[in-house]
């Protein structure tokens, strides 16, 4: 009852963004989100196909086994039928075996490094916004969280991703401080940014457009402003702005300068000198 109705509001509420044909899930902007949408359609084709069956065979059994007037003797008591009980074992391992292989096969399909990637961005999660190291033209982007003025016009304010359109590009996900997670909704994919590893995963954007990204795992205080833009652009516009953010002198890589830690520890330095 709780997932059917939860399932209902999902519907009703991703009404206006998705559509039929992508099974009401919010429109794809990559190459990767085809596979991922085909997925997703299938699972739920597979899902009513099970429902539809359960659902029949219940009110089949109400139907057909439904007390006569008069007759309220108890029908026939079964117990360690062990056909039936074979089959109710084999049936469900068989599904879950079923949409393991295919989210598996998809998940590797989607997530695979293996290919030459255009271009490489570090994105590196920080409480509570993002840095983007764009490794190839050796510049990069500071965030800094958003501030919510219950106005509008927050997006501007936000750290902006740039990408070129059709080209594959590889993101390279660290963090600094705590676990985040990379989510651009639009890409259909996330993915964990945790200290100590590097996370990877590839997608082509072939959608011109802006698109908003957040972090998707609880990471303190201010998890909710830890927002950014994603701006898909021409492969001209993209050079351009590389351009301006050398000019801006945003050159060389990022490192751990920016954590919250880091941060603290030199106001912490800043505040004994000055009481000394
Ligand atoms: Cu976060």
């Amino acid at each position: 009852m709780g997932t059917s109705l939860a399932f209902v509001a999902a519907l009703l509420l991703s009404g206006c963004q998705g559509q039929l044909s992508d099974g009401f899930l919010i429109k794809g902007v990559t190459e990767e989100s085809k596979t991922i949408t085909t997925l997703w359609i299938w699972a739920w084709i597979a899902l009513f196909g099970v429902g539809i069956l359960v659902w029949g065979l219940i009110f089949w059994c109400m139907w057909r086994y439904k007390a006569k007037p008069g007759d309220d003797s108890l029908p026939p008591q079964l117990r360690y039928n062990v056909p039936i009980e074979v089959l109710y074992t084999i049936v469900p391992i068989f599904m879950i075996v079923t949409f393991f292989y295919f989210t598996a096969k998809t998940e590797s399909e989607v997530m695979g490094t293996g290919k030459k990637a255009d271009l490489k961005v570090n994105v590196y999660g920080k409480q509570w916004s993002w840095d983007f190291n764009y490794l190839n033209a050796d510049v990069h982007e500071v965030g800094t969280q958003a501030v919510m003025t219950g106005k509008e016009g927050v997006e501007e304010t936000l750290p902006t991703l740039y990408l070129p359109v059709g080209k594959r590009v590889e993101f390279i996900l660290t963090s600094r401080d705590v676990v985040h997670s990379f989510w651009v909704p639009a890409f259909l994919e996330k993915l964990d940014m945790i200290p100590g590893r590097v996370n990877r995963f590839q997608v082509t954007p072939s959608e011109i457009g802006q698109f908003s990204g957040k972090c998707a795992e609880l990471c303190g205080a201010y998890h909710s402003r830890m927002l950014f833009n994603v701006k898909v652009v021409s492969q001209e516009d993209f050079d351009k702005h590389m351009a301006d953010l050398r000019a801006l002198g945003q050159t060389g890589m990022l490192g751990d300068e920016f954590s919250r830690e880091k941060l603290m520890e030199d106001q912490d330095l800043l505040t004994s000198g000055g009481m000394e």
